[in-house]
């Protein structure tokens, strides 16, 4: 069950359920930012189909050899709540998880020994004026480990103009290499302002830059949302890459957590920290989005 928390100055609120941490809403002035699909399994059973479902410590499908489930064990676990306030500027509150409470998609030996440990903070800092959302990684074994992390956001799209290029947009990825998963071309360099959505659009942009990746997202009724992110690994600044997916009609089928005509309704807009990086014993990564609602 996801639990409501209010910015009570602004009368924002967001919602988390506790299983992977998801956050299922965010609202200001009684509009709904975030998409979670009809169909959401939202009893344990898998991850949250909509809101920011977490992924950690892979993106995308495991390696050759790995067992561990796609985008990790973040979004598949139940998290702990640690404490929530309510201030003039914003409203807070934080989960944790702690490797000895994940129970599902560990996958690799090095993770089910423990020899790999990890411990996880989220921070989700809100009020009418933006959205935070922080992911802290600490290694807490003896082991550096890989790490990938990116933060999953279904966009809601107003009045089902997801495929509107007009209304849906992603724009400022120009100079981004473009690797696209629908296609599977040679990844190559962005050249245009915006995205827009016409067929399956699954593709990751990245940059070896480590500018903070700074997009607006048209969201279907004129407004615009725009969205900045951050990483760092051992306190040094790395490049984010965006993620833009929308499933479109066919792959929407195909899921049975998705409405089928749901592809209109959403975008996913989703930061990450997706390069080769490790992280040492004793060490922290974070990936911050900041959401600016319209
Ligand atoms: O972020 C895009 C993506 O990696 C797509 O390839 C698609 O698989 C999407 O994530 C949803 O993945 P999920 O495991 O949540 O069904």
């Amino acid at each position: 069950m996801s639990k409501t928390y209010t910015h009570s100055k602004s009368g924002s609120t967001i919602a988390i359920h506790p299983y992977g941490a998801t956050l299922t809403s965010y609202q200001t002035k009684n509009t709904e930012h975030l998409f979670v699909s009809d169909l959401a399994k939202l009893d344990g059973s898998k991850p949250i189909r909509g809101g920011v479902p977490l992924v950690f410590p892979i993106f995308g499908p495991p390696p050759a050899g790995s067992t561990m489930p796609q985008h990790g064990f973040a979004r598949r676990n139940t998290w702990e709540f640690v404490a929530s306030t309510d201030d003039e500027d914003a409203a807070k509150v934080t989960y944790q998880l702690e490797l000895a409470n994940v129970k599902e998609g560990l996958g690799d030996e090095e993770w089910k020994s423990g020899t790999y440990n990890c411990k996880l903070l989220y921070a989700v800092e809100f009020s009418d004026a933006s959205l935070s959302t922080t992911l802290t990684m600490q290694n807490t074994g003896d082991v550096a480990f890989p790490v990938q992390a990116l933060l999953h956001t279904y966009y809601k799209i107003h009045d089902a103009k997801a495929l509107d290029g007009n209304l849906c947009y992603v724009k400022g990825l120009k100079g981004y290499t473009n690797t696209d998963k629908v296609t599977k071309e040679t990844p190559y360099v962005w050249t245009n302002d915006t995205i827009t959505i016409s067929n399956e659009t699954d593709r990751v942009y990245s940059s070896d830059t480590v500018d903070a990746v700074k997009v607006e997202i048209g969201v279907g009724n004129g407004s615009v949302v725009q969205l900045s992110a951050k990483g760092t690994v051992d306190g040094i600044v790395v490049p984010v890459s965006c993620v833009v997916w929308n499933p479109h009609v066919d792959k929407a089928a195909g899921m049975s957590d998705f409405g089928n005509n749901q592809y209109h309704e959403m975008l996913c807009v989703e930061p990450g920290i997706l390069g080769q990086h490790t992280l040492a014993p004793g060490k922290e990564a974070t990936l911050t989005q900041v959401v600016v609602p319209p």
